[in-house]
């Protein structure tokens, strides 16, 4: 395959309802799609950065940059590209994992068109449905949470994943716990806003059997959340720290974690999202499919990622309905708490060409020369 060039596109997403996690509050995703283009073809990949670096250290216009000055001339560059190229196309540039997901996914949909496979058959995928969780924001009090909660159970989610920090944490879940009863899946994700020295804290949320507890501590702190484990009894999944394969090898070594999140952005796209499921499986290690508010185009990608065994865990694969009133594409919806794994070719869906014209702030073309 040899491609006549990347398109960068820029969107403005409001999202239904402010989102706030311990690193802050979103009411609009600025999202960056990235069009391959075959020039009998095209392949989608959507960059998963935040508008600010507080999730990671990457942002939306760096990783436009980065894919601009670096990324792209290098994949523009090849005469015979194919997906399993690109990683060792783009490892001279160091980290930008997000970026080069981006990319190596339009490349990746748009060979998987051109031969007509679906990204979940490649992938190794084995269900054509995936349970759906749900993600829910701190939020300013315990009232507002259980309306929130009993919404999204009324709507079918069949996991709870509460947003906590230092001083939103016990008090949520013991709340949640009691209205909605022993019954319900429930999870917390505090996005590294805890120390060490919050170990007998986070030792409170023991007694009210969670699923896990995502990444408590420092992206950087693999010790300390080995450390943690020892005092918990609810068990560690990480996120933030599992940047790689290698990392996910570290930290399930180390006994950092007894569960991993599995998001193909920050890993640097899907294949090496899918060496992790991998080596999770082999290690007995269950693996969810995270979410970072992502439209139709990169939903649909997760969601067939979710469809792979060791799955086990309901992810943050939500409806496009639990982020925007109108999705690029046409919107995922739930049916008995699931989400359907798309069966066209590649992603297996296509933006609608109003609704992205619509909501497009900025177009580049990057040509092959
Ligand atoms: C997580 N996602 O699991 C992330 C955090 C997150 C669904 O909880 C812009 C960009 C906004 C990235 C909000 C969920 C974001 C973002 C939240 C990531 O940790
Ligand atoms: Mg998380």
């Amino acid at each position: 395959m040899k491609l006549h060039g990347f398109e960068l596109v820029r969107l403005s997403m409001p999202l239904v309802a402010p989102f706030r996690t311990s690193f802050g509050v979103q009411t609009v995703r600025d999202v960056l799609l990235v069009r391959a283009d075959t020039g009998d073809g095209v392949g989608w990949g959507e960059c998963v950065a935040g508008g600010e670096p507080l999730y990671s250290s990457e942002y939306v216009d760096d990783a436009a940059d980065v894919i601009r000055r670096f990324l792209a001339p290098r994949l523009l560059a090849a005469d015979r590209l194919d997906p399993a190229r690109v990683g060792p196309a783009l490892a001279p540039v160091r980290g930008h994992r997000m970026a080069k997901a981006a990319v190596e996914t339009a490349v990746l949909d748009a060979w998987l068109r051109g031969r007509g496979v679906p990204l979940a058959a490649y992938l190794g995928a084995t269900r054509d449905r995936v349970p759906a969780g749900v993600s829910v924001g701190i939020m300013d009090s315990l009232p507002e949470l259980l309306d929130a909660v009993a919404g999204y159970l009324a709507q079918g989610y069949l996991r709870i994943k509460l947003k906590i920090e230092p001083g939103w944490d016990v008090e949520p879940v013991r709340a949640v716990r009691e209205r909605f009863g022993d019954d319900l899946l429930l999870q917390v994700d505090a996005n590294a806003a805890y120390q060490p020295a919050d170990t007998r804290q986070l030792a409170r949320l023991d007694p009210y059997q969670l699923l896990l507890i995502e990444q408590p501590l420092d992206e950087d702190d693999l010790r300390g959340h080995a450390a943690l484990a020892r005092h918990l009894r609810t068990p560690i999944c990480l996120d933030e720290s599992i940047t790689s394969a290698r990392a996910a090898a570290d930290a399930i070594a180390l006994g950092a974690c007894a569960v991993v999140n599995i998001k193909p952005g920050r890993v640097g796209g899907y294949l090496e999202a899918r060496r992790i499921h991998d080596l999770c499986h082999a290690h007995g290690v269950p693996v969810w499919c995270g979410g970072m508010l992502e439209t139709g185009v990169g939903r649909a990608a997760n969601v067939a990622l979710a469809a792979l065994p060791a799955f086990t865990l309901p992810g943050d694969t939500s409806a496009s309905s639990r982020y925007y009133a109108q999705d690029i594409t046409p919107p995922f919806e739930l049916a008995g708490g699931q989400l359907g794994v798309p069966s066209g070719p590649g992603i297996g869906v296509d933006p609608i060409p109003d609704t992205l014209r619509e909501l497009t702030t900025s177009k580049e073309w990057l040509a092959a020369r």
